[in-house]
């Protein structure tokens, strides 16, 4: 009976001392171990500053950006519409697609969104009082400098074929038909930008080379798109050296006839020619 007590009794302690020196769990949460904090709590900065380019013959324009800390996506908002979202930091909106004034690139999260603005309004200017060039004591020319840009009329004892990034063109009286005419089209020969117009047209996106001639009969009310090509560098082809812009004939008359200069100064060589 005691010897049975004894084996019992051993059994028991051996048992508690495999128990007691079995080695322990790590401990852990309900999820496993503990990760460092990362929740966002706050939209990302901007991604500013946004580069803007036209690509594909002036037809595109590619946007390219920094990466933002925290962002998870960008997105893009042409006239307050979203048109593109990506993670990368750079895409390419697409002219036949639509064209714009305005273009947000917002770096976006789950806490909202942050946008650089990209204004691609037309710069305006205003050319009046011209008159056709068989006209004695009044002015025939239009001087386009798009360094500014600015637009004014002028003699021809000023223009200045020398100025870079300027353009000329005349109101030509070709025998009742009142014509815009690039200074190449006249004997006062190139300047170093050449204008070239289309027919009139409502388009708010300039068409490819093989649209435009330097010299184009106009009427009241009509509306052309121009090109600018510039001489020096790059010209026959549409590149960034170049401007698109329009020219609205708001009056129309051999002795004073008033035209409106609209340019796309923001993004050169951009053909996204949309008005307020
Ligand atoms: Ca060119």
């Amino acid at each position: 009976m005691i010897g049975r007590f004894l084996v019992l009794s051993i059994m028991a302690l051996v048992l508690y001392a495999c128990k007691k020196d079995k080695p322990t769990e790590p401990e852990t949460g309900p999820d496993g171990p503990e990760k460092p904090d990362t929740t966002i709590t706050a939209p990302p900065s901007a991604p500013n500053p946004v580069k803007a380019e036209a690509v594909n013959g002036g037809a595109d324009l590619k946007l390219t950006w920094s990466s933002v800390e925290n962002a998870e996506r960008y997105a893009i908002y042409g006239d307050g519409v979203e048109v593109s979202i990506t993670a990368d930091t750079s895409t390419t909106l697409f002219g036949t697609s639509g064209v714009y004034t305005e273009v947000l690139v917002c770096a976006r999260n789950s806490e909202g969104e942050t946008c650089d603005t990209l204004d691609l309004s037309l710069w305006v200017g205003q050319a009046q009082n011209i008159c056709d060039h068989l006209q004695a004591g009044c002015s025939s020319w239009v001087k386009i400098d798009f360094n500014g840009p600015s637009v004014s009329v002028i003699q021809q004892s000023d223009v200045d074929m020398s100025l870079p990034n300027t353009g000329y063109f005349i109101l030509y009286d070709n025998n009742g038909n009142l014509e815009l005419r690039d200074a190449s089209a006249t004997s006062a020969g190139q300047a170093l930008m050449q204008l070239s117009f289309t027919e009139n047209t409502t388009s708010s996106f300039a068409p490819p080379a093989g649209n435009y001639t330097t010299a184009r009969s106009i009427v009241q009310g009509g509306r052309y798109i121009f090109w600018a090509d510039n001489v020096p560098s790059g010209y026959g082809i549409i590149d960034t050296n170049d401007y698109f812009g329009i020219i609205r004939v708001d009056r129309l008359s051999n002795t004073d006839t008033d035209l409106t200069v609209y340019i796309q100064d923001k993004v050169k060589g951009l053909r996204w020619l949309k008005s307020p």
